[in-house]
């Protein structure tokens, strides 16, 4: 142990120093170790060293990690991972204010990374930590919601648009948030099922954009129209699931339509695909009228005990091959430039997962709501209250 080792050779120093016969010089009393420095140091060849906890707490959303990454991690640096995930930004900040303490590295998304700054519950990044930030797209530095970086780094972006199953809508293509929100749509295909995302800004947000608002718009009115159409077209859904519905409702066709994160939509496509017919059973829109364009982060809560080892875990998910693994694995997009030569080709060539600049504009990032955020609380409970 490095400690040790300086600790044994200035106690020889100061024997060596003392000869026979002069005054014995105190030994220096050793600091309390942090659980940091109560570990053992290990490092792949030639990393800098770093004393690593033995173990870190991560808390990720569901379905959003290639896992053989932690068992990698374990085994090269020592450090034992204890996983654990959640299904919206909501449920984590719930949690971390409910005073949960022990975890090390989450994943807020963009508005949520905001909210939490403000709330004092992010430790502030050493980016000299995580050299492999120098990666990340110009486009994903130095972003609104984090200034400088000083509390985030991105992990992986996408979007939020409508999974369908393709042979339920033959040559139609459901490319509106109308056939999420109108009856006069549900009426033909919701006895074959149709999920929604158990997520308040994500629902609230694509119901504000159909009625042609801004996802964070935070005017009474706006978010009462909202209200009324989720609530006209709530009959007509099967489910509220953001957590597992690629696995639990797409794939096994429980619904026909679902709102959804781009890749989760593409964990359906991929897994159901016709190799025979080369055809796909189910596919991904963006809704003509726009939606939500999102990047989650990886941060460090503030009550956090291990920030370094938190740091040297976060440098190693922004591994370019880290990244690569973790595309090819969920079908998110990578916000690492140097990624790209290790993701597979129809993977970067898609332009459902990295669509093209005239459909990114046209989709907005959420940001935080201030004040308004009462009233979206409100509406949400109204909504899965009724
Ligand atoms: C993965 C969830 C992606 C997070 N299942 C959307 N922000």
């Amino acid at each position: 142990m490095k400690y040790a080792l300086t600790v044994l050779l200035i106690a020889l120093v100061v024997l060596a120093a003392c000869g026979p016969g002069a005054a014995p010089t105190p030994t220096p009393v050793p600091p309390t170790p942090t659980p940091e420095q109560a570990s053992q140091a290990t490092q792949a060849p030639g990393e800098e060293e770093v004393q690593l906890a033995p173990e870190l707490n991560v808390f990720n959303w569901t379905d959003y990690i290639d896992e053989s990454l932690l068992e990698q991690y374990e085994k090269t640096y020592g450090v034992k991972i204890n996983y654990d995930t959640y299904a919206s930004n909501e449920e984590l900040l719930a949690k971390l204010q409910a005073g949960a303490t022990g975890y090390d590295v989450i994943f807020p998304s963009d508005y949520m990374v905001a909210q939490m700054i403000e709330l004092g519950l992010l430790a502030e990044l050493n980016l000299d930590h995580i050299p492999n930030f120098q990666y990340v797209m110009e486009d994903f530095k130095d972003p609104p919601f984090d200034p400088g970086n000083k509390h985030s780094v991105p992990y992986q972006w996408g979007t939020t648009g409508l999974a369908y199953h393709v042979p339920t809508f033959g040559d139609e293509v459901p490319d509106s948030w109308a056939y999420l929100f109108e009856p006069d749509h549900l009426k033909k295909y919701a006895d074959k099922g149709v999920n929604v995302l158990d997520d308040p800004r994500e629902l609230i947000g694509a119901a504000l954009k159909y009625l042609g608002y801004s996802v964070n718009d935070t005017n009474k009115d706006h978010l009462f129209q909202a209200r009324d159409l989720i609530l006209k077209a709530k009959p007509y859904w099967k489910t509220f699931n953001s957590s597992d519905y690629d696995d639990t409702l797409l794939i096994p066709g429980e619904v026909v339509l679902s709102h959804a994160w781009s890749g989760d939509a593409f964990v359906a496509v991929w897994e159901t695909y016709d190799e025979d017919k080369d055809e796909a059973i189910w596919w991904y829109a963006i809704p003509k009228e726009g939606g939500v364009k999102w990047v989650d982060t990886m941060a460090i809560p503030a009550s956090s005990k291990r920030k370094r080892t938190a740091e040297h875990f976060i440098n190693f998910l922004l591994d370019p091959k880290s990244q690569a693994a973790i595309t090819n694995y969920t079908y998110y997009a990578s916000p690492s430039e140097a990624a790209k030569q290790y993701i597979d080709e129809e993977i970067l060539n898609e332009p459902a997962i990295y669509p093209p600049k005239e459909v990114m504009d046209k989709l907005e990032w959420l940001e935080p709501v201030g004040d308004a955020a009462t009233l979206y609380d409100q509406i949400w409970t109204e909504i899965k209250s009724q």
